[in-house]
């Protein structure tokens, strides 16, 4: 059994985070593990609260789990605070985990945040040199290059940048410009794009999904740019057969 392990955080709603990977890792038959990185006060409507766990109990967390079940690929959500970054990097580097996948979350689509100013930058220089892929959407990317990003150059242009700070590969996701959508898949030489079609409303947890996803096809010995295309073909289906039961955003299918 291939295993997949998530470090995030918790997500009441099962919409996002910790539990919404864990389904996700389901879904492809990929044994899920999870270390919690932050907590989440949330419902379909709003985060109302968000609280760190502190940076040695997720190291404990990590050490425990990896010295008895060494996970095939892995993937980072939430993660707040710069302890918790700095706790991920440390537990890499020691097993010298491999298929690391970073979703570099910075804040909920109803706009709280879910990474601290002074992680950002370490997301970067400490986790970033490490990753196989990170995974930002458009906002995240804006946020971590500061290039303003209002078409597909713009997206290459940020990929390109995001590329210099070491992950393998760039995915920028959520990319909707008129009718179509666009994921932008970039390896240092090519750029791969993945158009799909728009589609309306709210959903959460989809940055997540996408993630996991990715998380899960490698840990299965999938290419990444193959991953990529079977992660938005997932995500896509469980947006069209989201759940209207909250009242707020939908929730993925999942
Ligand atoms: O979608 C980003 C995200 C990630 N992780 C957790 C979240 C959210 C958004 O609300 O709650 C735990």
């Amino acid at each position: 059994m291939k295993t997949a392990l998530t470090i995030a955080g918790t997500d009441p709603t099962g919409g996002a985070g910790v539990q919404a990977d864990l389904k996700v890792f389901h879904h492809f038959g990929v044994y899920g593990l999870s270390v919690v990185s932050a907590l989440t006060v949330q419902n379909t409507e709003k985060v109302s609260a968000t609280s760190r766990i502190e940076g040695a109990l997720i190291e404990a967390q990590l050490n425990t789990l990896i010295n008895d079940i060494r996970p095939d690929a892995l993937k980072t959500g939430m993660l707040l605070s710069s302890d918790a970054v700095r706790a991920v990097a440390k537990a890499v580097r020691a097993y010298d985990l491999h298929n690391l996948v970073i979703d570099p979350v910075v804040r909920s689509s109803s706009g709280a945040q879910l990474l601290e100013d002074e992680a950002l930058a370490l997301l970067k220089s400490e986790l970033f040199p490490l990753a196989e892929v990170i995974t930002p959407n458009i906002d995240e990317a804006a946020a971590l290059t500061g290039i303003a990003i209002s078409d597909a150059g713009d997206m290459e242009e940020a990929a390109q940048e995001l590329k210099q700070l070491g992950p393998e590969v760039i995915i920028i996701t959520g990319g909707h410009f008129k009718e179509e959508t666009l994921e932008l898949v970039y390896d240092g030489r090519t750029f791969h794009r993945i158009r799909g079609k728009k589609i309306k409303g709210e959903y959460h947890g989809t940055g997540c999904a996408f993630s996991a996803a990715v998380a899960a096809l490698l840990a299965r010995g999938t290419l990444v740019a193959d991953a990529a295309r079977g992660a938005k073909d997932f995500v896509e289906k469980a947006i069209t057969h989201a759940y209207d039961i909250g009242k707020g955003m939908r929730l993925l299918h999942v």
